[in-house]
């Protein structure tokens, strides 16, 4: 279908890293494109022993953000301390650099707790992750708005995937936020599938970026697997954001290269030879073979990094480990801060059951 909106699109490399056009100021700084690859190798390594502990066992549902690294690397590196980040699911990458610490990850997808409870004080006002789908957007207007209250130079930044955008919830977001113009920046992942509804039968209008019209602000479509085209729109709209002068849709064109969970098969509804093809898109290598072209990386310099995240991703593991199991109760904690009844009663049959099995352990 045409885009008769002809809304922007950016891309800055192509996929074999080549530049395609000419790149802004700020691209100069190769120390902070090297921080920016170091922190996709990172999420990458992460991921995969997500995974791992996952098939192990030691994690309950994880999901992977292989190949979608980069949108979330360019949110973490933008966003400002005192800025609020209300992620979904697929967010590891920004989390960890606003200083959520990968063992609390591990805890959260290891059903505990205490991985919603961010030690790090800079972490700040940021949100746990979402896992119903939308509903993230709508507290970021929440959060956006009383900042627009307050007269506070801050954003409000939320993700979701392509599928969430044909919610109600995310669709009520875009509408206040640009009825009442708020400080907040939609970042959509775009990764073409919403478990296994393809991108192409979930919506009918040619862009996803084009809702943001309808609601009155900004919306554009950027490279999700090139890095610096992320970087460069995001740190436009931020900058945007944050003078006052409105919310913007960032549609980022990407692709979930495994499975949507570790719950999931994707071989069951969709080719490899798609995915395939999808892997030569990916942004780490793409990033990599620009760096090695304007010599500031090779082969020496790639084991190094690989050797030290792999020690960081190991010492996260070891302090998941060390953290131990939580009361099975403690289920029940942190939902509500005066306790319903019927929650109450849900906690005392609990625990009598609980009595009950162990009584039974012992006969
Ligand atoms: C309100 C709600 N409905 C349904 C689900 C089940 N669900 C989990 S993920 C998902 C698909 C989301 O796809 P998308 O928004 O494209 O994000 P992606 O997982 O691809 O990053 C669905 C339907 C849910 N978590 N919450
Ligand atoms: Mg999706």
């Amino acid at each position: 279908m045409p885009d008769r909106l002809q809304l922007p699109y950016t891309r800055y490399l192509d996929p074999e890293g080549r530049l395609l056009a000419a790149l802004p100021d700020w691209a100069d700084d190769f120390d902070l494109l090297i921080r920016l690859y170091r922190q996709m190798v990172l999420t990458r390594l992460f991921d995969q022993k997500a995974v791992a502990l996952q098939r192990t066992g030691r994690i309950g549902t994880y999901a992977p953000t292989v190949g979608q690294e980069a949108i979330g690397v360019a949110i973490g590196a933008l966003m400002r301390a005192d800025d609020v980040l209300v992620p979904y699911y697929r967010d590891t990458a920004a989390q960890v650099m606003r200083g959520v610490r990968m063992e609390e990850i591990l805890l959260y997808w290891g059903g505990d707790e205490r991985g919603s409870a961010y030690v790090e004080p800079a972490v700040g006002q940021d949100f746990p992750l979402c896992v119903p789908i939308a509903t993230q957007a709508l507290h970021a207007c929440g959060v956006a708005t009383a900042m627009k209250i307050r007269g506070e130079h801050r954003v409000a930044v939320t993700t979701c995937g392509d599928g969430a955008t044909s919610k109600g919830d995310f669709l009520e977001a875009l509408n206040v936020a640009g009825a009442w113009q708020l400080p907040v920046v939609f970042v959509v992942n775009n990764n073409q599938w919403a478990i296994s509804v393809p991108r192409r039968i979930q919506c009918g209008a040619p862009t996803l970026a084009q809702k943001a019209i309808g609601a009155g602000f900004h919306g554009e479509q950027v490279d999700g697997n090139d890095i610096l085209a992320l970087y460069d729109r995001l740190r436009w709209a931020l900058e945007r954001a944050r003078q006052g002068k409105g919310p913007v849709l960032l549609e980022c064109l990407s692709y979930r290269l495994g499975d949507h969970t570790t719950a999931d098969d994707a071989t069951r509804y969709r080719s490899a030879d798609e995915v395939k093809q999808a892997w030569r898109e990916e942004p780490i290598k793409r990033l990599q073979a620009f760096l090695a072209a304007q010599g500031v990386w090779d082969e020496k310099r790639e084991q190094t990094l690989v050797g030290e995240c792999q020690a960081q991703v190991q010492r996260a593991v070891e302090a998941f480990e060390a953290a131990g199991e939580q009361p099975l109760d403690s289920v029940f904690d942190h939902v509500y801060a005066q306790w319903p009844a019927a929650l109450a009663e849900q906690r005392e049959m609990f625990h009598e059951r609980a009595a009950r099995r162990e009584e039974k352990r012992h006969e």
